[in-house]
């Protein structure tokens, strides 16, 4: 066997006989980059020209075959030899080309199989076309070959929903030709091999014809047209299959039309951000720390929060101790983590068994003191800054040394809770979304002392959850919030001076929220917000403008959803807005003396995102948030930001700071208290440059 062949930096030929090797060792997850591209073409060329070489295997290096184009040269000017060149180059070859697939072969990864003449997965492959979550179409050739291989139905199935598929389900539909035990070398080399002897029948993906199937093609119009009204991508991917009816070219051709189409959206530039936040956010200055390997886990509080993050651990595989003050607060918590599971094994993700072995790791008590094995005890109990002291108190008296005691407050003071136990850096807040065992995000809250193993384990924990992690620092709110308590004010305002809530929570709904802040405010229950503005009555600076609506609105005992009245009456589901809240409403105003306006919708969707932007800005400002991603990320993930969007400050980026500075100037001109241009807002402008500088 002769030694390794260097095409270039990531591509390299090994030779057996007749055979051919091509390996793409491109870490982490072999990404088509350019030097992929050109160094595939490459290889093909002198392969194919090699009179000694009769047959070709191509596999990946690493962890796995090819994870898609490399997501990272998006948005700058493409340079040949582009993907669709080289699958076709690949398909083209005279000489049979069988591939091994291992890991994920997704996007232009797979769509480099799709183009090989044979295809072997190893067991626990996936293979998919997820490029729909990008905001494009495959653009190398997958609209056109998968349904050659599989049929339009299951075409469109992969392509608008990008989900991987497994190897078995590939095998079955007819994308993959086999599945196969053992290293991906040997059985690309194997492969070969038999395609050489004519013991495997290789073929051209491209030769094959497709049938037009009207009716999959009505169903997916259609679903689309429901699913996703406002994404652009999904009803290209629709069209782009349509095309695969022509001869490959001419659908190549028209799926490249498409795809330069959907490169263009802002939605592409949003969607690809909001796949680097989800992973730039796992990047943080305490990472190097040791996380404490943790394997008992003690929740405090048996409330919807507390069983809640009880379930989410259980879920991920910890043995938990549920702590309650009472036997009947701790059994209606036990009672809510078993109705989780539940809902988990009526949503296929844990079977019968499961629960009960879930349920065999879950232990209860009612005494702090049942703790003192845990390795990380989370508290969840009510906002009551006593009532955390002195369950922290007690926990530094019972944990062991290393232990770590975590907050799940959503406003409190995390450096206050730590000084009330003698070892403020076992200390950090860990703040979950509601319903916790759902929801992807965590804020992970550092507070002065909180040590970097702690930070550590607070991402491991995540990790283990499946969750986001997104480091915070300590202000009231945090990231989220903090955020959320400033813009909401902004939708307050314009429900005074005029704007009814419903065409308010429409507008952003039609921008791209999964709720407006009125019907949000109805699920979250009016009395949350009522509690913490009457926390903050004392210090609310007097120059702020208030709005009583909401408050108004509670002391009549209309919580929202909970209790079946709130800004809208509800009965099975919503049925329209209350009239009660709208008499509020107008009283209101009437008390404030204003003469009511008309907003448009853009207007609406303006101002509530300059407030967004400008506290968001802030919090970056004062380093609350590592950099402007993270806060989209919270924005994203915890807060049904649409995701298409990219968050508040990416989307800041798109409408230019300057544009954003001007709003604030002309919004400040009614209300200078609330409307001020934070000062790193203007440095950026002023420098010319935008939020994604300070990104990594
Ligand atoms: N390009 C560039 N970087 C990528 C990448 C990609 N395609 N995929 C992953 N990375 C980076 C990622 O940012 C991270 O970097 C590291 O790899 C590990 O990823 C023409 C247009 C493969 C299932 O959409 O779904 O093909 O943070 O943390 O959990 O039609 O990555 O360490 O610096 O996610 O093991 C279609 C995207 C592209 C697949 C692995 N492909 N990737 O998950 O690790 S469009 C995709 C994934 C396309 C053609 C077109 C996942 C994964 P860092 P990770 P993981």
């Amino acid at each position: 066997m002769a030694a390794n062949e260097t095409i270039n930096e990531v591509i390299d030929v090994e030779r057996d006989g007749e055979i051919a090797l091509i390996r793409i060792d491109n870490p982490p997850v072999n990404a088509a980059g350019l030097k992929v591209r050109e160094g595939l073409v490459a290889a093909i060329d002198a392969l194919e020209a090699d009179q000694d070489v009769r047959a070709i295997g191509l596999y990946g290096a690493g962890r796995t075959f090819i994870a898609g184009a490399d997501i990272r040269e998006f948005g700058k000017p493409p340079v040949e030899p582009w993907l669709p060149d080289v699958v076709n180059r690949i398909e083209a070859c005279a000489k049979p080309v069988v591939v091994a697939l291992h890991g994920t072969a997704l996007g232009g990864g797979f769509e480099v199989a799709l183009a090989a003449h044979y295809r072997i997965g190893v067991p626990g492959l996936r293979v998919g076309l997820p490029e729909v979550n990008l905001g494009i179409i495959p653009g190398a050739g997958g609209t056109q070959r998968a349904p050659r291989l599989a049929g339009m139905h299951m075409a469109l199935d992969m392509i608008t929903s990008g989900r991987h598929v497994p190897a078995e389900e590939a095998l079955g539909a007819g994308l993959i030709d086999e599945i196969r035990e053992g290293e991906p070398r040997e059985i690309a080399l194997a492969g070969a091999r038999e395609a050489l002897e004519s013991r495997i029948e290789t073929r051209r993906t491209g030769d094959l014809t497709v049938e037009r199937d009207e009716a999959a093609l009505a169903e997916y119009r259609e679903k689309m047209a429901k699913q996703a009204p406002r994404l652009f991508s999904p009803h290209k991917c629709v069209d782009a299959v349509e095309g695969a009816v022509k001869p490959i070219a001419e659908g190549m051709a028209h799926e490249r039309a498409l795809y330069r189409e959907c490169q263009e959206s802002p939605q592409r530039a949003g969607l690809v951000h909001a796949f680097f936040a989800e992973r730039a956010v796992a990047k943080f200055p305490e990472q190097d720390a040791q996380p404490r390997e943790l394997n008992k886990i003690g929740v405090i509080g048996g409330g919807t929060m507390g069983s809640g993050i009880a379930t989410a651990c259980l879920l991920a595989g910890y043995a938990v101790t549920l702590v309650e003050v009472s036997p009947d607060a701790l059994e209606r918590g036990l009672a809510t983590v078993t109705k989780n599971l539940d809902g988990a094994v009526k949503r296929g993700k844990l079977d019968a068994a499961g629960r009960e072995a879930t349920l065999a790791r879950l232990d209860s008590a009612t005494e702090i003191e049942a703790l003192s094995a845990a390795d990380l005890v989370i508290e969840a109990v009510f906002e009551d800054m006593g009532v955390k002291k002195e369950i922290f108190g007690k926990l530094d008296a019972t944990l062991a040394p290393g232990a770590i005691m975590a907050t799940n407050t959503s406003y409190l003071d995390v450096n206050e809770i730590a000084a009330a136990t003698s070892r403020p850096e076992a200390v950090i807040g860990l703040h979950f979304f509601s319903p916790a065992h759902v929801m992807k995000l965590v804020e992970i809250v550092v507070a002065d002392h909180t040590a970097p193993e702690a930070v550590a384990t607070g991402f491991a924990l995540a990790k283990k959850l499946r969750k986001i992690g997104v480091r915070s620092g300590v202000c009231d709110g945090f990231i989220g919030n903090r955020i959320m308590q400033h813009y909401r004010k902004a939708a307050d305002y314009m429900l005074l001076d005029g704007a009814h809530f419903a065409d308010i929570d429409r507008a952003l709904e039609d921008f791209g929220f999964a709720m407006g802040p009125f019907r949000v405010s109805d699920l979250a229950g009016l009395d949350i917000g009522w509690t913490y503005r009457k926390r903050h009555a004392d210090t609310r600076p007097a120059e702020e403008r208030y709005v009583r609506i909401a408050d108004r609105i509670c002391e009549e005992g209309m919580f929202g959803r909970k209790t079946g009245r709130g800004f809208y009456l509800y009965g099975e589901g919503e049925s329209g807005p209350n009239p009660a809240a709208e008499a509020i409403v107008e009283s209101e105003r009437a008390a404030a003396g204003v003469t009511p306006r008309g907003f448009s919708d853009e207007e609406i969707v303006a101002r509530y995102m300059t407030a967004m932007i400008t506290e968001a800005a802030r919090v970056v400002e004062e380093g609350i948030a590592q950099r402007p991603i993270d806060v989209d990320a919270v924005l994203l993930f915890g807060y049904g930001f649409p995701r298409f969007r990219g968050g508040p400050l990416h989307y800041a980026d798109q409408i230019g700071l300057p544009e954003v500075i001007a709003r604030i100037e002309t919004y400040a001109q009614e209300d200078a208290h609330y409307w001020q241009v934070p000062g790193l807002l203007r440095r950026l402008a002023d420098e010319g440059k935008s939020f994604a500088d300070l990104n990594p």
